[in-house]
């Protein structure tokens, strides 16, 4: 099991992406803990020295599995459903945008929260319309660029449009594309799902991506998730991507990050 965690490439309001601030001192932290790669929370690539983060990743022997780029609603506002025609294009190039650097570091793109949510004047079928338009349109980008993409299904609190993996998968239908498939994460399971060992072997093969963190967000092995099982039944259903650490920095980034990585490689 290769074992990553989230690191933020600009200041994020988002609570659970574990470290941020200092890029360098922060990736020198996680290869010195032991972890194989870094999830980079980029907000807008235009930010970041492409060649320079390479670089730095290269020296310190660590992987990139995946891009999030929720910050870009988080910090911006964009979003796939905006009322807004302008705010949804700017939200289709941002995503593309991240391609490049996606297919030169092999990194999966995460859509989570730039799908957006229900706001005024969108209706939910409306808003899927607009979903799916969009997500067809990134999709079909991605596959030129060779580059796969994963919607995360996120809990009710945080958005109102996929919540569950059965929606995660039934926008898969409707999408239609080969590298479009979703992201799992524990802590939104553990409040969305009926059985999280089922929805699991629902999405299988379309399990492009995994986040892990307890059920009270702190690292795994501070809460009550069955982490055993959870990565048994991921091991069996073929997945040989990375395990992905997003939780609170919580008594502080670098202590959380030490006593997850030693619980999941004692799983
Ligand atoms: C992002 O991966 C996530 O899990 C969401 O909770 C973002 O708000
Ligand atoms: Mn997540």
């Amino acid at each position: 099991m290769k074992v990553s965690i989230v690191v933020s490439t600009q200041p994020a309001q988002f609570e659970a992406a574990t470290f941020k601030g200092d890029l360098a001192a922060n990736l020198e932290r996680i290869s010195g803990l032991g972890y194989d790669g870094v999830e980079l929370a980029i907000r807008d690539p235009r930010l970041v020295n492409t060649d320079d983060l390479t670089a730095m990743l290269e020296r310190r022997g660590l992987e990139a599995p995946a891009i999030g780029t929720g910050q870009a609603w988080g910090e911006e506002s964009l979003s796939f459903t905006d009322a807004n025609p302008d705010i949804r294009r700017t939200a289709i190039e941002r995503i593309k945008s991240h391609l490049p650097l996606a297919n030169r570091l092999g990194a999966i793109v995460i859509l989570g929260l730039i799908r957006g949510t229900l706001r005024p004047g969108v209706e939910h079928d409306q808003a899927m319309a607009l979903l799916v338009e969009a997500l067809r349109e990134c999709s079909a980008a991605a596959s030129e660029a060779g580059v796969r993409l994963a919607l995360e299904p996120i809990n009710r609190y945080e958005t109102t449009l996929i919540n569950t993996v059965a929606e995660g998968l039934e926008l898969i239908e409707r999408v239609g594309a080969d590298n479009f498939g979703l992201l799992l994460d524990t802590f939104h399971m553990n409040i969305e799902e009926p059985s999280i060992e089922e929805s699991m072997r629902k999405a299988k093969e379309r399990i492009f991506h995994f986040h892990v963190a307890d059920s009270n967000r702190r690292y795994p092995g501070a809460g009550h998730t069955d982490f055993p099982a959870i990565l048994g039944l991921l091991k069996e259903s073929g997945y040989s991507g990375y395990v992905s650490g997003e939780f609170l920095p919580l008594p502080d980034a670098a202590t959380a990050a030490k006593k997850a990585i030693s619980y999941l490689r004692a799983i």
